[in-house]
């Protein structure tokens, strides 16, 4: 009786990517496990604040930078996943460090403006959501490169129910990715949204179910990506990612140079070589 009641309970707070993980958390560990894959190609960063929902303190996010800015200079990393637990991705911006804050304060100091470093990670990011993504958790997921959810995610920008609106991309990546009403939608009456209907709606690139585990299906992603070359893989990054900023024809034409900088790279010719032989290609990464 007592294992059944307490089961569940330790499977709420369990890191979404447990089978990874070398330690379970506890108080004293570091608000950002890291761990890598079965092949040592991706680095698996798990928000580890599970029993405030991973919500995203100040101190939470400035760790999320460091370990992200290590991944990045890691020439062994060449993809990187982040989750949370299967409970909560993240429950938003930590409502309890912001409440008392004043507009001079939060404007002068640029409160959580760090949270737009992520943006200059080169390595692609893959995203593993279970449970909630709410506020910034869901504007957090949004800015990574490539969403994996599973059908127990729910997907919300409820800070409307706050007093304030979305401060980190949820009016505006959001709008891209599922339309304007869709997201007035969301901003305006804080509906929350599950995994399959994010994913029929454009928010996350994959929905797995219930018995698959979305971080060894994000992992597997990661370890896709990692097994190509990594100057085509940052350059189709900043491609995809200048769609977001440039109109059309500029877009065209920073993709269209960026192709042909391509030829300019080994990884090219071998790739085609590659091809041409018939063998499997051995990327220099140069
Ligand atoms: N901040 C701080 N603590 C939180 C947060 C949060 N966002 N979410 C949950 N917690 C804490 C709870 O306070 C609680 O702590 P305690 O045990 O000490 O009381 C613990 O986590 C567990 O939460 P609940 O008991 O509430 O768990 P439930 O399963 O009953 O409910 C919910 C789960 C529905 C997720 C509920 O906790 C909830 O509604 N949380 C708040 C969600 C929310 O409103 N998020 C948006 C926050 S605002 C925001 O994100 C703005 C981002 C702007 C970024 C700008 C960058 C420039």
């Amino acid at each position: 009786m007592l294992l059944t009641r307490t089961l569940p309970a330790l499977r709420s707070t369990a890191p979404a990517g447990r089978l990874y993980l070398r330690a379970m958390s506890t108080s004293t560990e570091p608000l950002v496990l890291s761990s890598r894959s079965p092949n040592n190609s991706v680095a698996i960063l798990t928000l580890n604040r599970p029993k405030a929902l991973n919500a995203l303190s100040s101190p939470l996010f400035d760790q999320l930078n460091a370990e992200l800015e290590k991944a990045d200079e890691d020439d062994s990393v060449r993809a990187i996943v982040i989750t949370g637990s299967e409970k909560a991705f993240a429950a938003g911006a930590d409502i309890k460090e912001m409440k008392d804050k004043e507009f001079a304060e939060v404007y002068k100091r640029n409160f959580l403006g760090t949270w737009t470093k992520i943006k200059d990670i080169r390595k692609p990011i893959v995203g593993a959501v279970s449970g909630f993504a709410l506020g910034g958790g869901c504007e957090l997921a949004m800015s990574l490169d490539l969403l994996i959810c599973n059908s127990r995610a729910v997907f919300a920008q409820p800070e409307i129910t706050l007093g304030i609106i979305p401060g980190a991309g949820g009016t505006q990546r959001l709008t891209g990715l599922i339309g304007k009403a869709r997201a007035m939608d969301m901003v305006l009456t804080g509906r929350k949204i599950d995994g399959k209907t994010a994913e029929a709606w454009g928010l996350v690139s994959r929905c797995v179910g219930d018995e698959e585990n979305v971080v060894e299906e994000a992992v597997k992603v990661g370890e896709t990506i990692a097994s190509f070359g990594r100057v085509a893989v940052q350059a189709g990054k900043e491609a995809v990612n200048a769609s977001l900023e440039l109109p059309l024809d500029q877009g065209l034409r920073l993709e269209r140079r960026l192709f042909q900088s391509l030829f300019a790279t080994q990884d090219q010719k071998e790739g085609m070589g590659a091809f041409a032989e018939k063998r499997k290609p051995t990327w220099g990464d140069k």
